[in-house]
């Protein structure tokens, strides 16, 4: 009896892809990519839940603006600011991700846990083992089926998010404090055999072609 083998649509299906890296990145731009790849494979955009980090729930969004502002008179602790990404991350996971993996659609992600590692333990310098820990007490074994990293010089990600508009709170960090992040990122894409780095310091075509290519192949390895 022949075997019959699953389409790539039903590869997808309740797949978490998360799109990891520094500011200006082009992390909010990969998305589309991602959407045009998806109906490439015949998921329609209703069959995909796209979230962003911190933030992607209403109180989750209510964090997400207490990391990004500065309150006169009171600096945020490196430790709350942590706790904070995991807190908007638990209300993000628990409402909106997994509801919908059990509901069979696609998720994407702009950010992920990764960010806290790279931001809260390479740019702000806390122990990268007390994340894991907070991780795990926080999600447990949760994580994403796919990791895309756009990696780019941090003065080139911050020109461009400049060009955006005014820096917040955390954009306004020293340079260091980026190569640090950056850092850290490239060590756990490294690591990482669900993880592909694009050289996200290419002309937007090229950095498409690259996610479709990591995607293809993605796809191909799945059972
Ligand atoms: N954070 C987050 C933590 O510290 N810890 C955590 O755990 C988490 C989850 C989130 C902040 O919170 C921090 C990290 C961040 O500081 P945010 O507003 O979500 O803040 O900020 P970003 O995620 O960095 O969003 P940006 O909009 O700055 O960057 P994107 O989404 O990577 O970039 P994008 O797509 O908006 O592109 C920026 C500009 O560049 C152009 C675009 O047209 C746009 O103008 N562009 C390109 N230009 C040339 N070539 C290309 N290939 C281009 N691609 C895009």
């Amino acid at each position: 009896m022949p075997v019959s083998k699953k389409s790539a649509a039903d590869k997808l299906i309740s797949k978490f892809i998360v799109i990891e890296g520094l500011e200006g990145a082009g992390k909010s731009t990969a998305v589309s990519y991602i959407t045009k790849w998806l109906a490439g494979q015949n998921i329609a955009t209703c069959d995909t839940v796209y979230t962003r980090e911190p933030g992607g729930t209403a109180l989750a969004e209510k964090m997400r603006d207490i990391v990004k502002m500065e309150i006169t008179g009171e600096k945020l602790d490196d430790k709350a600011e942590l706790l904070l990404m995991y807190a908007a991350r638990v209300q993000l996971v628990e409402h909106v991700i997994k509801p919908a993996l059990m509901a069979e659609k696609v998720v994407v992600g702009d950010r992920h846990n990764y960010s806290s590692l790279a931001y809260q333990g390479g740019g702000r310098g806390i122990d990268l083992g007390l994340i894991d820990v907070i991780k795990k007490v926080a999600l447990g074994d949760f994580k994403a089926d796919l990791t895309l990293y756009l990696d780019i010089d941090p003065e080139l990600g911050l020109t461009r998010a400049k060009g955006r508009g005014e820096l917040d709170r955390i954009e306004r960090q020293a340079i260091d404090f980026f190569d640090r992040t950056r850092a850290v990122f490239l060590s756990l894409v490294a690591k990482d055999k669900n993880a592909v780095t694009i050289d996200a310091s290419q002309s937007p075509a090229l950095v498409e072609k690259s996610i479709f290519l990591a995607l293809d192949k993605w796809v191909m390895s799945l059972a």
